[in-house]
């Protein structure tokens, strides 16, 4: 079955939008499994799958207005390259005081849509990797250092690491002797979500938080569709939780690294859904 090729319901235009999506269809860095660049266009087919009503919040998508953009063309772009068209995009987008949705793509794209918010934002990352290397094969921008990047313009007091679980040692010891704040997701098992959630609050405080959800901090067994798969993971709950904790505070959200060619939809489901929630959330509050 093929459905339209943008986001379910999505059917306002770019002007009258609150909320744009926009692809990024990138996998130039990867290094183990390919085809983000793949992951806009399923997470389109399969956000066709869901209602708009919201039974929880009593909130129905049809009353909100949003746009999908299609995708930037970045395939043959180099991370610099990519990054920079992100950022152009992402800045017009901000300049009429919308609010920028992306679908990865891989996570070296997120750098360049935080590079169009002034610097005294926060940033919460959903990521089993600490992406945290100043370099990688030879790149500033692949995804192993989108972390780094980052912190490049908001600096290591705003950002938070939620869910992580791998790390090379000596990008670790680096990211904790910088004073980077992050909570794992054995720490997540063992105390709740909740906790950290009221950790992560009172270490930001009341700041406007961009949100990026690398779909690899939920378990394998959810989420197996991704390009580096880590166990021991947090679940789909956890991420709503998170983004209920942080809804009056959102200006700015992207899923990256889901690779659709390893599995059987349900990481790209998993997304689309997300995608779904997370505005119905923000209207639901608003
Ligand atoms: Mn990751």
């Amino acid at each position: 079955m093929k459905f339209p090729d943008y986001f379910a319901d999505a059917e306002s235009n770019f002007n009258e939008a609150k909320y744009v999506i926009f692809g990024v269809p990138y996998d130039g860095t990867s290094s183990f499994r390919f085809s983000a660049s793949q992951a806009p266009k399923e997470i389109r087919q399969a956000s066709w799958n869901f209602e708009t009503f919201n039974f929880r919040t009593g909130f129905d998508l049809k009353d909100v207005r949003f746009h999908d953009y299609g995708d930037l063309n970045v395939k043959n772009k180099t991370p610099e390259n990519m990054i920079s068209e992100v950022k152009r995009f992402a800045s017009e987008i901000l300049s009429k005081n919308k609010f920028p949705i992306a679908l990865g793509g891989e996570h070296s794209i997120t750098p360049g849509i935080v590079q169009a918010f002034s610097k005294d934002i926060a940033v919460i990352s959903l990521d089993a990797h600490i992406d945290f290397r100043q370099k990688y094969e030879n790149s500033s921008y692949n995804h192993a250092c989108s972390s780094r990047r980052i912190v490049d313009h908001v600096g290591i007091k705003n950002i938070v690491l939620l869910g992580i679980r791998s790390a090379e040692k000596e990008e670790f010891v680096d990211a904790k002797k910088l004073g980077l704040f992050y909570i794992d997701s054995f720490e997540i098992k063992e105390n709740g979500i909740k906790k950290a959630l009221d950790r992560t609050r009172d270490y930001l405080g009341d700041k406007q938080i961009y949100l990026t959800l690398d779909i690899d901090v939920l378990d394998p067994s959810y989420a197996p569709g991704t390009s580096t798969p880590e166990p021991f993971g947090l679940t789909p709950f956890d991420v709503v939780e998170c983004i209920d904790a942080f809804s009056s505070n959102l200006i700015g959200f992207d899923v990256a690294e889901v690779c659709p060619e390893y599995d059987k939809g349900q990481t790209a489901l998993l997304a689309a859904k997300f995608i779904r929630y997370l505005i119905e959330q923000i209207e639901s509050i608003n």
